[in-house]
């Protein structure tokens, strides 16, 4: 009998597959998942922590709940990384600048990006929220601290990206650029277990995903394009149904599964969007390219922008291939 494939096998088989590589990629994954698993925990805790503690009802508790756990899931990923020498600098979030690593430690070749808890403003309501990171060989001469040359590289290099949802399942979702697997937690045993391997994004789909709150800020050929997906007048020739959840890993989870598309477009308020660049939208993009899907900011795609600001925010358009390029061509006339 073939036993389950679990992570730790996972990784171990596929590098079997590389002779030539170095295990920095096991061990990078290894400690992201230990982290994700941690940071499951406290999730799933937070409301019996609110209610125990006797914070619920206080003005700020909800605010400083959700900023609590922001804290404590950036401590969980920066605790389980920065000691196993395979990066020279880390990104978070969290913080303004770039987070250099102790001196203790040696410098790798590789540099980390991640949002350690996305969406959590959805914390006070029990809805989904997730961890998104981003990885890229480094650029800078090997042997020292990194700099933010070795963050700021377009979403076309990263060397691997991935999402956790701490959902009704806490799951995890990553590419090294072979394609996109996805592990679901057996919390009865602790191991991620290989739930969907190579996931292709689907061209039919039931739903589209977008803010429409704020839709009377929006670009008239975008209103008019989501309008049509309200009539049988698209190219699924059907009525699709709105599914938006305001957690994006969430958001873009359920659409790498059940195809159609995600949106966070820029308006005449948000400018630019909201969605930052090099936390959200390129490992994203990624995983969404890798599962045979597009993402764009509107005339070109994400993983092409050359980024100049850490925390720089971008328009995002992804999902399967069909309606990317529909909306593309009706919004962007490309
Ligand atoms: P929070 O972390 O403040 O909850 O923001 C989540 C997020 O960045 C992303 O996960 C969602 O897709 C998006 O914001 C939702 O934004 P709106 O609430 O404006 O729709």
């Amino acid at each position: 009998m073939q036993g389950p494939m679990n992570l730790t096998r996972f990784i171990y088989e596929t590098q079997k597959a590389f002779p030539t590589a170095t295990g920095d990629f096991s061990a990078i994954l290894n400690q992201i998942a230990l982290a994700a698993k941690i940071v499951s925990l406290e999730v799933n805790r937070a409301g019996i922590m609110e209610d125990v503690l006797g914070y619920q009802g206080e003005v700020n508790a909800s605010g400083d709940a959700q900023k609590k756990l922001d804290v404590i899931a950036d401590n969980v990923f920066f605790n389980a990384l920065e000691h196993i020498e395979k990066f020279c600098i880390m990104g978070s979030e969290e913080n303004e600048q770039p987070v250099k690593l102790p001196a203790q430690y040696k410098k790798g070749r590789y540099a980390i990006l991640f949002d350690p808890l996305d969406g959590s403003s959805n914390i006070d309501f029990n809805v989904s929220i997730g961890t998104i990171f981003s990885v890229y060989r480094r650029v800078t001469p090997e042997g020292g601290d990194g700099t933010l040359q070795d963050l700021l590289q377009p979403g076309y290099k990263q060397v691997a990206a991935g999402y956790v949802l701490y959902g009704s399942s806490t799951m995890m979702t990553f590419t090294t650029g072979q394609g996109v697997n996805m592990f679901t937690l057996d919390p009865q045993i602790g191991e991620f277990i290989l739930t969907h391997p190579d996931i292709r994004i689907p061209d039919t789909t039931r739903y589209y995903s977008i803010n429409e709150g704020n839709s009377a800020n929006w670009d008239e050929k975008l209103a008019t394009y989501v309008d049509s997906l309200k009539t049988e007048d698209n190219i699924h020739g059907k009525v699709l149904s709105g599914r938006y959840i305001g957690s994006m890993v969430a958001d873009v989870h359920r659409t790498l599964l059940g195809g159609g598309f995600f949106a966070y477009p820029s308006d005449r308020v948000n400018t630019s969007g909201k969605l930052r660049l090099m936390y959200e939208a390129n490992p994203m993009a990624m995983i969404i390219e890798q599962a045979g899907g597009r993402a764009i900011y509107g005339e070109g795609d994400i993983l092409g922008i050359i980024p100049r600001d850490l925390h720089q925010k971008v328009p995002v358009y992804l999902g399967s291939k069909r309606d990317i390029d529909a909306l593309q061509k009706a919004v962007f006339g490309k």
